[in-house]
């Protein structure tokens, strides 16, 4: 054959590898994140994996949906992981009998015969739907898949935006690291840090059994993410109660996003999807309100709990709050008029990359977008720059380490999410830019799960089905 670069041989390969990962990862009914490190299904994993796998097969991308969402509790969360009956307890911990689901979550409604964990993450479902919809709109109607979903996922929507308001502002909070689903990011660092870890002889991590443990997360993240889960278990999966909680940039656009394609998922059905668009844009609102930061030029999350200070007071959270006895009434009166003005708890000062995700968010203000734009491509992120994809974290922040999992390496997932919202908002060369340099970096990876944001060097498990899926997306 000629040695010279043909850009279609290159595509067809690439599109080959891709489809080969999701085959491989497929196990009848949904699709594991990676065979060896996460046997399970994975609640956001399977979102993008669906959107992938639309183009290969949209009965198998529906199927992968249904199966999630069949694992439903009544109260309407989406837990984040539902098990695999056949694969052996000590593969993955936490295993279903660290969760208990059926037992500790029968308050909450956790299904009865399925196995789940009983704490939830980002909510990209209903675009998932959509887009999985849109793929093949003959199929779709003839297996009734809207109208089957449409219920489960305004459920969904229900529980997050009631059950999770714990900010009192609107927004959901996530009341664990994992249900945000950048578990050892630096923004969780001041709110764990109030967490007393359980010991760790209490549990075995597995997942070093796969992973290094210099890209994992360290052993006392483990331990409080282990205490945070016990708690909440031990709680009966009730919310309100807990030591965690967190306003998160990026959640909460997945989850306006999402409501946006629920009110298309509803026009199709044929109801209104205008109260739908009105409370997404009454939600980005809110996100603005409270998560932007102007001088800053980006999304922060805010620690509902967290003391305030600086630029952020709020009324401090109510949670060990100490003061002097004599100016108690001084103290409270003035708390109520902070509290008036700016809201709970204290805005976290650590660039995530889910600081820059809302701008996939269609009613977001220009000057804002424009501005988010700019600050990724400034020196903390290096979009179109110093970085081949946009880091996880702040490439000048003192936590940042190109290898370790959430803390540096840049993700595929959120660099799709960033794609995405460029063109939604006309950077139509930094779009381009930006997927190209997916496409080559995911082929040079071997669909890794993560890489080096600088060089581009695979890092985690390889053979990663979002990896996978969003490229084939990407090529369509
Ligand atoms: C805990 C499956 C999941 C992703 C998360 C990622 C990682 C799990 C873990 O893997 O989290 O949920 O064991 O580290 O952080 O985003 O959904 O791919």
């Amino acid at each position: 054959g000629s040695l010279v670069y043909d850009p279609a041989e290159s595509t067809g390969s690439l599109h080959l590898g891709a489809a080969r990962v999701l085959n491989g990862n497929w196990t009848g009914t949904s699709t594991v994140p990676s065979r060896g490190l996460y046997p399970h299904q994975w609640s956001w994993d399977s979102a993008f994996i669906a959107i992938g796998l639309r183009h290969l097969s949209p009965l198998r991308a529906q199927t992968e949906l249904e199966t999630l969402l069949g694992a439903q509790w009544a109260d309407g969360r989406i837990p984040h992981i539902v098990f695999n009956p056949s694969v052996p307890l000590d593969a993955y911990f936490p295993s279903p009998d660290f969760w208990r689901s059926s037992t500790a979550g029968r308050a909450a409604g956790a299904p009865r015969t399925v196995q789940t964990s009983g704490i939830v993450q980002p909510p990209v479902h209903a675009l998932a739907v959509w887009l999985v919809h849109q793929a093949d709109p003959g199929l779709s109607r003839a297996r009734s898949f809207l109208p089957r979903m449409y219920p489960r996922l305004a459920a969904w929507h229900r529980y997050l935006l009631h059950r999770r308001d714990l900010g009192g502002g609107g927004l959901a909070s996530v009341v664990h690291p994992w249900e945000q689903g950048m578990d050892n990011s630096p923004c969780w660092d001041a709110p764990l840090s109030r967490v007393t870890p359980a010991p760790a002889r209490s549990f075995r991590r597995a997942d070093l059994d796969h992973g290094a443990p210099e890209d994992r997360p360290t052993d006392l993240d483990y331990g409080r993410y282990v205490r945070l889960a016990t708690d909440y278990r031990d709680g009966e999966y009730a919310d309100g109660g807990g030591e965690f909680a967190v306003e998160d940039p990026a959640f909460n656009a997945l989850l306006i996003a999402s409501e946006h394609a629920l009110a298309r998922i509803a026009q199709e059905l044929g109801a209104a999807g205008t109260a739908r668009h009105a409370r997404a844009e009454r939600l980005t609102a809110a996100l603005v309100e409270r998560l932007w930061d102007p001088a800053e030029g980006m999304f922060f999350c805010r620690d509902v709990y967290g003391e305030s200070e600086g630029k952020t007071e709020g009324e401090g959270g109510g949670r060990g709050e100490s003061g002097a006895l004599g100016s108690e009434q001084r103290s409270r009166s003035s708390a109520l008029a902070k509290e008036r003005r700016s809201p709970r708890g204290a805005l976290i000062p650590e660039r995530s990359v889910a600081g820059l995700l809302p701008l996939i968010l269609p009613a977001l203000p220009r000057d804002i977008a424009a501005t988010l734009v700019g600050t990724a491509s400034g020196p903390h992120f290096g979009l179109g720059g110093a970085t081949r994809l946009v880091p996880s974290y702040d490439l000048t922040g003192d936590a940042f380490d190109p290898h370790r999992y959430w803390r540096g390496p840049a993700w595929f997932n959120t660099n799709w999410l960033l794609e995405r919202g460029l063109r939604l908002h006309g950077e139509h060369a930094r779009a381009d830019g930006l997927r190209a340099a997916l496409l080559d970096t995911a082929g040079e990876s071997g669909f890794a799960e993560y890489v080096d944001p600088y060089t581009g060097e695979a890092c985690g498990a390889l053979g990663f089905s979002w990896t996978a899926a969003l490229t084939l997306d990407l090529l369509h």
